[in-house]
């Protein structure tokens, strides 16, 4: 790989390259944080290579990424709050481009570093999440009049739990590495739940719910919360801005927040699916979109988590089988053991359907 100081000389950062390292856990991109120096002060960067293999095309990624962060700078510069703040802001290369394609291929971006904020692994308290929900919300209702036409399509499908399932089977069947014989308990788990992949597809497709502009990647680590207030400042991690429902977005996020444990614990035993937190996000995203929430979105808020939950254990499965193709992994059974924890979730979700759904209520208007 390139060097990193080589990398940064493109960028037009302020003051003397200082050291790089690597930084955050995300599953897709490498990301180093960059430390410059300038009057004797420090300055912090994020400098990102971008995942080729995902996001084959950086062109229309970083059309979509330079698009939205503009629009979502206005949008907060005109309630008068900071804009390098609340909103990721692109560091263009020294030629003006929005990423710098380096002479093997790499292709590299840049943001402000949003300080004093940490990006959470697990929920602290109730209220945090609140928070985290309120923002979230707010996030999809200040991209409701932005023209979704503009955006490119960055991986195809990429909530289509029908085309997943298709992925799932097409990865079962070929069973590249010879994995599928030590995983008839999940592969059984996915198959006896196949009409859930219908479900949201089918309700976008009849006009029941309609298409916004969504994240499509809200867990917990993708949002940048204030260290000292613990208020949520910022969310990150623009890379899946696509078309998408609503109830992907609220789902992704109960899916990781409302857990107990990491999205990676081994011992099942700590999974629990907390509906304290299920109650806090829920009040708080409900509040942030505010009156634009259908009502046949509000119905189905507590199944979009059980299918987001259901897809990404499916789409880890369907890695584990592919060979560990597109999650990073540190370990042979990473993605089995990520899989397994989001069916534990489902069956725990599966479990207080009623009671999620009566929570809903209480804080719809
Ligand atoms: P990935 O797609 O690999 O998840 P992200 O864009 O989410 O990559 O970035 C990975 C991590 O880097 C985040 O979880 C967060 O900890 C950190 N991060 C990203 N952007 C910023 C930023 N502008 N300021 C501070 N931290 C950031
Ligand atoms: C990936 O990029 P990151 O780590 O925030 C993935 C999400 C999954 C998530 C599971 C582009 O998110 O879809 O839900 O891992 N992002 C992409 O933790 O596939
Ligand atoms: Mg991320």
């Amino acid at each position: 790989m390139a060097e990193i100081s080589d990398i940064a000389k493109k960028f037009c950062f302020e003051g003397e390259y200082v050291s790089a390292a690597p930084f955050g856990s995300g599953h897709i991109n490498d990301t180093f944080a960059l430390v410059f120096e300038k009057n004797g002060d420090k300055i912090r960067y994020i400098l990102q290579k971008m995942n080729k293999k995902v996001f084959p095309d950086t062109r229309i990624l970083m059309h979509n990424v330079a698009l939205v962060t503009e629009f979502l700078a206005e949008k907060i510069r005109e309630k008068g709050g900071d804009c390098d703040r609340e909103t990721l802001k692109l560091v263009r290369t020294r030629d003006g481009r929005s990423y710098y394609t380096a002479p093997d291929g790499g292709c590299w971006r840049a943001f402000l570093f949003v300080e004093n904020t940490v990006a959470y692994q697990t929920v602290e308290n109730p209220e945090m999440f609140e928070d985290t929900g309120r923002a979230f919300g707010t996030f999809i209702s200040r991209l409701a009049d932005f023209d979704a036409s503009q955006l490119g399509e960055v991986i195809k499908n990429f909530h289509d739990t029908r085309d997943r399932y298709r992925k799932f089977e097409e990865a079962l069947n070929a069973d590249k590495v010879g994995r599928a014989a030590g995983v008839g308990k999940e592969i059984s788990f996915v198959e006896s739940r196949k009409e859930y992949c219908d479900r949201v597809v089918g309700m976008l497709e009849r006009g029941e719910i309609p298409l916004r502009v969504t994240h499509n990647d809200t867990k917990l680590n993708n949002i940048l919360i204030d260290a000292d207030t613990k208020k949520a400042v910022c969310v990150i991690d623009l890379d899946t801005i696509m078309p998408g429902s609503l109830l992907y977005d609220f789902g992704d996020a109960i899916r990781f927040g409302c857990s107990t444990a990491a999205e990676d614990e081994k011992d099942l035993g700590k999974v629990d699916f907390d509906v304290r937190l299920f109650e806090a996000f829920t009040k708080g995203f409900l509040h942030g979109i505010g009156d634009s929430i259908t009502q046949k979105e509000r119905e189905n808020l507590a199944f979009g988590a059980i299918l987001m939950t259901y897809e990404c254990g499916m789409r880890f499965l369907t890695d584990y089988l592919d060979g560990d193709n597109y999650f990073k992994t540190a370990y042979p059974e990473h993605n089995l053991v990520r899989c397994r924890t989001q069916f534990r979730l489902v069956e725990l979700m599966e479990k207080r359907l009623e009671e999620m759904n009566l929570i809903v209520r209480k804080y719809a208007k």
